[in-house]
């Protein structure tokens, strides 16, 4: 048992609900950590991999029906609800305790709870924040050990703060694992998360959505600060100087990718690098030198698996090498595992994400596509010595994009900060084919926020045109498009490190070093000014000035499906219209 009160008076409140057999107090040590695998080894809730290939790598399967985050079934429970907004499943926190309450009532039965403390964001850093997760699951325990700093350094930070009460209390049970009886409930009010019925990450690793994004963006508004879906990276020039990005992109738009990209060898041969600070999640806060500086408030990567290989982002698997937990891949006869899009052939034999036997000619994938790997950041070949730096990393520039066939360009500059909100207020992403549904609809996801916004989207676009009155020296925005398509349906930018092009004059843009061509739309590259050396074959101006056309007709129809998404608002601020209008002159439309 930790010393501090009010954790512990809490502890004891949910043990009378759940009625667990007994409580483990998390510390976070070595020695836990043999002790907690070798009990999941146990019991079969997770495999030992090979120790030789992959030391310190453990396997584990989620239940066929817990695969991934569950929107529908995700709410904010706000006293009013007009206060969750138009984008969010809104239940009142009387119903959600109660209906929960019932759920977790006994709950953890002939089960352990596991008490663990966990700080979000560096140890050091004035600007973290302590969560408290209750869980009756080992795995989540042991993810938790990579993505957050957890133990005692969480349990030292808040009892040394000026608050030792002020914590995010957050319940976890697995139940049945039943869907009928799942639910991800936020209380921004009480600083409160209860989660019940999955066993998915992204479900119950209540530090990163749920803490990080809802519960954080609903505390950064009332404090003045911004949380973000936002990856945060370096690019160190050769004279050893580095700026920072953030940039948000919707889930499945390649934001691990960018994170750790590789410059292409014009770039490196000349002295270029790009260093890794986070890879989702950002918290950033105006600097004394009013600059906006950002830390990343995660200690791990929980990555989409398939479709990392050597080729696409060497660093994320070279990081799953050690000590990672991989859920719902490929489990293959020497005790590795494998995955679609590795980079190497498929095996002969494995043993599928659902634990059946798999060959080339199953009609099935082996891995499923959204199986993950949760690694330590610092094992990342490209972390950048500041990732823990406790003021954080000064932003350059923030990017926003998605995955656009037509309208967007591959980059535009937003005219100023305003212009800049409206630009991530008006983000989307089209359907791909991998995705159910229909291909190419857009889903309108503001910030890359929509799933995790912890309060009304209306008052969030409020809130970041109030933080662009206060921020001195505001990072430049910027939108960008990797996915742009030609007639036939394919890609015409080759993506991946080739981006760095892109970053590359986003930067020197950001420091006003390069001219722009002033568009209808913001200020946009003169094709000359992305460079192409290396890339002659795939790549030539036309192929830029392709890629940086406007298409009148499709901004008409963009515009159109933007005013039908914000007609769901009631909170719409004033400036984010009047942009759209403005938008409209100057497309003549
Ligand atoms: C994630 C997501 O898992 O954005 O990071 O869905
Ligand atoms: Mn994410």
């Amino acid at each position: 048992m930790y010393k501090n009160k009010a954790v512990n008076e809490w502890v004891q409140e949910m043990a009378q609900l759940t009625k667990p057999d007994g409580i483990v107090w998390i510390d976070g040590s070595e020695a836990e950590k043999e002790r907690l695998t070798e009990q999941a080894a146990a019991s079969g809730e997770i495999l030992l991999l090979n120790q030789e290939k992959l030391p310190g790598c453990v396997y584990h399967r989620t239940a066929e029906n817990d695969v991934a985050r569950v929107e529908h079934l995700t709410f904010i429970c706000t006293s009013k609800k007009e206060d969750a907004g138009p984008t969010n499943n809104w239940m009142s926190p009387d119903e959600a305790y109660a209906k929960l309450g019932g759920l977790f009532d006994g709950s953890m039965k002939g089960r352990t709870m596991y008490a663990i403390p966990y700080l979000m964001g560096p140890a050091a850093s004035p600007f973290s924040k302590v969560g408290i997760e209750l869980t009756d699951s080992i795995y989540v325990v042991l993810n938790m050990r990579i993505m957050t700093r957890m133990g005692k350094v969480a349990m030292d930070y808040l009892d040394a703060s000026d608050d030792p009460a002020d914590f995010v209390k957050g319940l976890h049970s697995k139940l049945d694992l039943n869907p009928e009886r799942r639910y991800i409930c936020h209380f921004p009010e009480d600083n409160t998360i209860w989660s019940i019925g999955s066993g998915y990450g992204g479900n119950v690793l209540l530090g990163k959505k749920c803490f990080s994004l809802r519960i954080g963006s609903y505390l950064a508004k009332t404090q003045g600060w911004l949380a973000e879906h936002m990856l945060i990276l370096g690019v160190e020039a050769p004279d050893g100087k580095v700026d920072y990005i953030a940039a948000a992109f919707p889930s499945a738009c390649g934001k691990t990718n960018l994170a750790m990209m590789i410059p292409p060898e014009y770039a490196r041969e000349k002295g270029y690098k790009v260093w890794t600070v986070g890879d989702d999640i950002a918290w950033m806060r105006i600097g004394e030198d009013g600059r906006l500086w950002a830390v990343n408030p995660e200690y791990g990567f929980f990555g989409v698996a398939p479709g990392t290989s050597m080729k696409s982002n060497p660093n994320a698997l070279l990081t799953t090498k050690k000590n990672t937990i991989f859920t719902n891949v490929a489990l293959l006869p020497d005790g590795t595992v494998w995955w679609e899009g590795m980079g190497t052939d498929a095996p002969a034999e494995a043993t599928d994400w659902k634990g059946n036997p798999w060959t080339p000619d199953s009609p099935e994938k082996a891995a499923h596509p959204n199986s993950r790997f949760t690694a330590p950041a610092g094992q990342c070949p490209c972390i950048s010595s500041e990732w823990e730096n406790p003021q954080g990393v000064p932003i350059s520039a923030i990017l926003f994009g998605g995955r656009r066939a037509k309208v967007a360009p591959l980059v535009y500059q937003s005219f100023d900060w305003e212009h800049g909100v409206f630009v991530g207020a008006t983000m989307g992403s089209e359907t791909t084919a991998a995705a159910a549904g229909q291909v190419g609809v857009v889903r309108r996801d503001p910030m890359a926020m929509l799933p995790f916004c912890g309060y009304n989207m209306g008052d969030y676009f409020g809130h970041w045109l109030e933080m662009g009155k206060k921020i001195p020296n505001p990072p430049k925005i910027f939108n960008v498009n990797w996915f742009r398509l030609d007639d036939e349906g394919h890609f015409i930018w080759p993506g991946y490190g080739e981006n760095f092009r892109v970053v590359k004059w986003i930067l020197d843009r950001a420091k006003g070093a390069v001219d722009a061509d002033e568009t209808a739309i913001g200020y946009m590259p003169k094709p000359e000014d992305i460079e192409i050396t290396g890339l002659e074959d795939e790549v030539s101006l036309d192929t830029i000035r392709a890629l940086l056309s406007i298409d009148k007709e499709s901004w008409a129809q963009e515009i159109e499906n933007q005013s039908e998404f914000f007609a769901k608002f009631d909170r719409l601020p004033d400036a984010v219209r009047a942009q759209q209008s403005a938008l409209k002159k100057r497309l003549g439309l």
